[in-house]
């Protein structure tokens, strides 16, 4: 244990208890009543922190989900491994005739990433190897599924269809290309969320509808992912998504290569020179961060979300990881917690509604170890100081207002502790709560 994790032993101890109780023996939910099933980068996430504790339940946590990939490579944004009520939409909304039931869309692929990271790090590593090189091929199919399915002309970078696959749902990079999405014809549905957490923390109706209408679209469409990508009305190029499945490529080359699988190594490493390149259309001088791109209006989205700031996640050049880290610090200026998911100086912003501006410690983790990687030690240690600081303050809530450190949405976070552990306990060039 490092000097940092003794300091803050209660709160280690408090994160381990909350992984405990989100411990469904398989598979964690991400929190008990708002999130009753497994998700999926929330799974690759928590599968970090549940490492420090236990490597052989990580391991489990991520070849779960995998059990339930798709014949054609996806693997789906939420697992629904036994009914539950509290969730909406449910198993009968999104009819996705799988024999345990999931979702039809996917959400951000961390997966590589963990799997290095759990590799790295392992205590047993006889065991790690033989994990990791079944998940290997199973994770390059993923990715491979990504560039057929959401990049059909190749242009090196894949579209979200659907908010939720962004893991940001609600962000104001979607508002332009949501407000293109039909509400006829949407069957009534009764949210649950509302009920779990409150109401002004969480997208409106109008989205709601919207998610659903799409929802509704693809269902009406079998789900068939050849189909999908050109017929939805939403299809955006986000760089956060983006930047993740370009650090989870490099992180799966590693891994390939050394699990000795050339081949998965080769096809990983020219992927991600295609993206990185490909990436730089993304870059905007006068917003100083990227921009998400919406494929089907043919422009860049002009809203300086955190969406454009997670490329500092992925193997980008130290000139774009120096402007990044300027736009960084001067969202410092505006609030006092580093990072709001979306610029309180930008119209839209709300710093306790979800994805519009509220700080997520999954964000900060990928930013703090990308900014550590490329040599910016100071400000990711800012970034983990705010982060414990606001634990301290108001526990693990699944996010927190950026100007007031008010805990929002569910408690009791799994990924929320899952974090803590990594910053307290962490390797790999994340500086530490209070080291020097
Ligand atoms: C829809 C589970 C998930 C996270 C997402 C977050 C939220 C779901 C919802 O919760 O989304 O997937 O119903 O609001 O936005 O990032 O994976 O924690």
């Amino acid at each position: 244990m490092t000097a940092a994790a003794e300091l803050h032993g209660p709160t280690r101890a408090r994160a381990a208890e909350i992984l405990a109780r989100n411990d469904l023996g398989h598979y964690t939910v991400p929190t008990h009543g708002l999130y009753p099933f497994q998700w999926n980068w929330d799974s690759c996430l928590s599968a970090l922190g549940l490492a420090h504790l236990d490597e052989d339940r990580a391991w489990t946590e991520i070849e779960t989900l995998f059990a339930h990939q798709w014949d054609d490579g996806m693997v789906p944004h939420i697992v629904f491994h036994r009914p539950d009520e509290g969730y909406f939409p449910g198993p009968d909304v999104w009819q996705t005739g799988r024999p345990v039931p999931t979702s039809g869309i996917t959400q951000p692929p961390v997966a590589g990433f963990a799997v290095r990271r759990l590799l790295e790090r392992t205590r047993d590593a006889e065991a790690a190897r033989r994990r990791a090189a079944a998940l290997l091929p199973a994770i390059d199919r993923w990715h491979e599924w990504f560039h057929a399915c959401r990049d059909p002309e190749g242009t090196g970078l894949v579209a979200i269809i659907h908010p939720w696959e962004s893991g940001r749902d609600n962000s104001a990079d979607w508002d332009a290309a949501l407000s293109r999405v039909p509400t006829e014809g949407v069957a009534p549905f009764e949210r649950r969320d509302t009920r779990h957490a409150d109401a002004a923390h969480r997208p409106t109706e109008a989205q709601y509808l919207r998610y659903i209408w799409l929802v509704q679209h693809f269902r009406a469409l079998g789900w068939d992912n050849r189909r999908l990508h050109d017929a939805s009305p939403f299809r955006v190029v986000d760089p956060g998504f983006n930047a993740i499945l370009l650090r989870a490529t490099a992180d799966l080359a590693w891994v390939a290569d050394a699990l000795g699988a050339p081949e998965i190594a080769r096809r990983s490493r020219d992927r991600l020179a295609a993206g990185l390149d490909a990436m730089e259309r993304l870059w905007s001088d006068e917003a100083g961060q990227y921009l998400c791109h919406d494929r089907v209006a043919g422009t860049l989205v002009p809203s300086r979300s955190v969406g454009g700031l997670l490329p500092a996640f992925a193997p980008i050049s130290g000139m774009r990881a120096d402007a990044l880290a300027r736009r960084i610090e001067e969202l410092a200026g505006r609030c006092r917690y580093l990072v709001p998911s979306h610029d309180p100086a930008a119209e839209g912003f709300d710093g306790k509604r979800y994805w519009r501006g509220p700080v997520w410690l999954i964000v900060n983790y990928m930013l703090a170890d990308g900014l550590a990687a490329k040599g910016k030690a100071r400000l990711a240690r800012r970034i983990v100081d705010d982060s414990l600081a606001l634990i301290d303050a108001g526990g693990f809530a699944e996010y927190y207002d950026p100007m007031t450190g008010e805990p929002c949405g569910g408690k009791e976070f799994t990924w929320t502790a899952a974090m803590v552990l990594e910053f307290l306990d962490g390797r790999d060039g994340i500086p530490s709560g209070d080291e020097a």
